[in-house]
């Protein structure tokens, strides 16, 4: 009896947060009971058949988003990069979650292989606690299989497939540290020892798309002691953080950025947390990811927002290996993609953008805010606000440049485009830069 009391005294609550299978319905999932594993949603993929699925994987919104019905362009922008990025070192990243299909034919050639250890030896090859730990570890059930059953480490597999779409040119490589399974509750030990065992593997980032609501002070401690950026899902309880917390995205820590989810006009999730201790937004419906045995999902939460941002830290601890991890957290919040939608819901205002927290130009001038957008029979004017120093603006709609004018101007006409047209301009000087302005858009009706 006593055993037991004390047991669950040391669990914290872990809510798998998300993926609910789209079937139909869209909600929010925040308690446990809600969370059994579906198992229809596997074999019943409605919105598409598993080989559309699985080109959907590569084309979908998140990555560019040309939808003529939505906003343009409301996306991670990671395109760029992919042009002009191939790589042969790897970067490290743990998955923090339930174990992954480690033979997913998306994941397999992702996926850590641990060179200091000996396969099936019986022995600690590496001397790092964990006897033929090839793949990572499984602290759940204490043992080196990452992949127990497709049930029971179906979400885990859903994180992994974006952190890899968004970063396999990074040449990421994906380290299981399984710390639930299913629907099961985690508790601090179990997290404390992952965090530890990620800190003798050298992991740089970890993907944390889970929550649990009462504050934990060992949880913060190992990840305020650590050399890890953890990048977390806000949750999905539809509320504002300031008033119902969730960790560890509300722990304030340096080495922690927060993820909100929206949809493809850039407006926050209805389920998703939001407020001013969240971070930033990345795309988080409508998703399609890798579920177990080489099958594809549509899903929702902010457990596959994460995701994301995890994959677009890879990339910059990739190409910037001395980025200390506060500063690759704060380049991803600093070059946010900020709209209007977004200003009072995450503390950058915007969506994660991969390519401007690449370039990361400097950006001393002060910013111009766009004040109006006009439709005429077939123009638009854009009025802005002018900035001292400026030499020139630029303008850019739907992310591509159209124009420079000059310093005196405070406004301009556009030829109209089908559909929704979205702004942005930022002042110039030289080599010196404002950041870009919040976007606005205008439909041409
Ligand atoms: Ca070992
Ligand atoms: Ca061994
Ligand atoms: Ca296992």
């Amino acid at each position: 009896m006593k055993k037991s009391v004390v047991l669950l005294s040391i669990i914290i609550i872990i809510v798998i947060i998300l993926l609910i299978s789209i079937t139909g319905k869209t909600r929010a999932v925040n308690n446990i009971s809600e969370l059994e594993p579906d198992v229809e949603a596997v074999t019943n993929s409605e919105a598409a058949q598993p080989s559309e699925l699985g080109s959907q994987y590569r084309e979908q919104w998140s990555l560019f988003n040309a939808d003529t019905n939505g906003i343009p362009r409301i996306d991670i922008n990671l395109m760029p990069y992919l042009a002009e990025h191939k790589d042969d070192s790897f970067i490290l990243v743990g998955v923090m979650d339930t174990g992954i299909d480690i033979n997913h034919k998306e994941l397999t050639k992702y996926i850590f292989t641990n060179e200091n250890e000996i396969p099936g030896n019986g022995i600690d090859d590496d001397n790092n606690g964990h006897i033929d730990d090839i793949n990572g570890w499984d602290f759940v059930n204490n043992d080196n299989t990452v992949f127990d059953y497709w049930g029971l480490d179906r979400h885990g597999t859903q994180s992994a497939g974006i952190i890899k779409i968004v970063s396999e040119n990074a040449n990421v490589r994906l380290i299981p540290l399984k710390i639930m399974e299913g629907t099961n509750l985690a508790n601090t030990d179990v997290l404390v020892k992952a965090i530890d065992y990620a800190k003798k593997m050298n992991i740089k980032i970890i993907n944390c798309s889970w929550q649990a609501f009462a504050y934990d002070e060992k949880l913060e401690a190992a990840m305020r002691d650590s050399d890890i950026l953890f990048v977390c899902a806000a949750g999905n309880s539809s509320c504002d953080v300031t008033y119902l917390p969730s960790y560890p995205a509300c722990f304030e820590l340096a080495n922690i950025i927060s993820v909100a989810s929206i949809d493809n006009k850039g407006e926050i999730s209805a389920f998703s947390n939001y407020g001013s201790k969240i971070h930033i937004a990345a795309p988080g419906e409508n998703i399609v990811t890798t579920i177990p045995e080489d099958k594809y999902e549509l899903v929702n939460g902010t457990s596959i927002a994460a995701p994301f941002v995890t994959g677009v830290a890879a990339i910059l601890a990739k190409l910037f290996s001395d980025l200390p991890k506060e500063e690759i957290a704060k380049r991803i919040r600093e070059n946010a993609f900020r709209i209007d939608n977004l200003t009072e819901k995450v503390s950058s205002g915007g969506i994660v953008d991969a390519y401007a927290a690449i370039s990361n130009e400097n950006k001393s001038l002060n910013c111009p805010e766009i004040k109006e957008l006009i439709l005429y029979e077939d123009k638009i004017e854009l009025v802005w606000d002018k900035v001292d120093k400026a030499a020139s603006y630029e303008i850019e709609v739907n992310r591509t440049a159209i124009t420079a004018v000059k310093g005196s101007a405070y406004k301009y006409q556009i030829e109209k485009l089908e559909g929704f047209n979205i702004f942005r301009i930022r002042a110039v000087n030289g080599e010196t830069k404002s950041k870009w302005s919040i976007s606005k858009w205008i439909k041409n009706e």
